[in-house]
């Protein structure tokens, strides 16, 4: 199914379709799943929908490592809320994905053989508890910063899910700070860690806008149809902006010496992400790209019996009322 997606891209669309379609989205319409749409909206949307479910799914591995290891009762059950969270982050990103015509199953063979992505983050480690503490503020920062533009993106059912991940995102983001905050008020030793942890998530965490805008392949299209709202760098900027004071009033060192204010932009200035490590960790050759895919892999085998005991239950269901027909 997504194999024939892909062809038909290539096919010619209606150029009359295509302009009344072009038409509804600059009107602010929201396109609805049955409604006619271009063989590469629907395909631009498989794929950063689908990618953005994978994303919520392996990003609950470098949480889910800590939860045995919270500090605390009350920072186990936060962090056990969050990371549940994000599982049905991905329900709602699956289903909207499968209002296009693929089906879960199918979008989850193509994580499993790395046909499709997820987020380059989930490919860093989280080392110590401080780390929790960066993800929460810096990764689900950074998500948001990306996700409340895409509650008005053009797609119906995409937007809609949108919304609801939003509101549970910033309670995240809430909850990293404070863990964060502990520790930077903490003992030397725990301030160390905090700032170590922002040390190393910071250039992965503006990695996760995508690739400069100069190098990004989808963003003027999925602008045009209004998939995307703001370019790359628009929201790398955005987050920087944000951050920066926060982390002053941690009081902790700035990752980046090239973090500056610039008075005539109105914006500080950052040094660029190594891009070379980037493109790397997304060809999979990240620190933890191969034990994200195995975990997930070995997750999915692992369910086979709840898989088939399910199928078994609605086929004798389904056998049991055809003969009481
Ligand atoms: N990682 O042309 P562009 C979360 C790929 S939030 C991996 O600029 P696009 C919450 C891109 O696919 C994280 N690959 O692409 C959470 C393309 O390759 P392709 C997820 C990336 O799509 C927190 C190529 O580079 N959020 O999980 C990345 O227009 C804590 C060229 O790039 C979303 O997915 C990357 N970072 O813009 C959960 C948001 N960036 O496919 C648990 C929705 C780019 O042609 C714990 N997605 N690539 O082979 C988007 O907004 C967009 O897809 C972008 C990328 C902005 C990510």
């Amino acid at each position: 199914m997504y194999a024939q997606m892909v062809k038909s891209e290539a096919t010619n669309d209606d150029p009359e379709k295509l302009a009344a379609f072009q038409e509804r989205i600059d009107r602010g319409e929201k396109i609805e799943p049955k409604d006619w749409m271009p063989e590469g909206y629907r395909k631009t949307l498989i794929r950063q929908i689908g990618q953005h479910a994978h994303s919520e799914i392996v990003g609950q591995l470098p949480e889910g490592n800590w939860i045995t290891r919270a500090p605390t009762l009350e920072r186990k059950a936060i962090l056990l809320a969050k990371v549940q969270d994000e599982a049905g982050h991905g329900l709602y990103l699956y289903c909207a994905a499968e209002t296009m015509g693929v089906s879960r199953d199918e979008l989850t063979e193509m994580l499993l053989d790395g046909r499709m992505k997820y987020s380059s983050i989930f490919n860093y480690p989280t080392l110590n508890w401080a780390d929790i503490g960066a993800v929460g503020w810096l990764v689900d920062g950074a998500a948001i910063m990306n996700q409340v533009p895409l509650q008005r993106t053009s797609f119906g059912p995409y937007s809609r899910a949108m919304i609801r991940i939003c509101k549970e995102e910033s309670f995240h983001q809430r909850q990293g700070y404070d863990a964060i905050r502990k520790m930077a008020e903490g003992t030397p030793e725990q301030k160390k860690m905090a700032q170590d942890a922002v040390n190393r998530l910071w250039f992965p965490s503006l990695m996760m806008f995508g690739p400069s805008d100069k190098d990004s392949t989808h963003s003027e299209q999925s602008m045009k149809w209004k998939i995307k709202i703001n370019t790359n760098d628009e929201l790398r900027q955005k987050f920087v902006d944000q951050t920066v004071p926060q982390i002053e009033f941690l009081g902790l060192d700035l990752p980046d010496p090239g973090i500056k204010w610039n008075e005539e932009r109105g914006h500080y200035d950052y040094t660029d992400p190594d891009w070379s490590e980037f493109f790397d960790v997304i060809k999979g050759n990240g620190p933890c790209n191969v034990d994200r895919l195995a975990a997930r892999n070995k997750a999915w085998d692992d369910g086979a019996w709840v898989r088939d005991g399910l199928l078994a239950h609605a086929q004798k269901k389904a056998a049991r009322k055809h003969a009481a027909e």
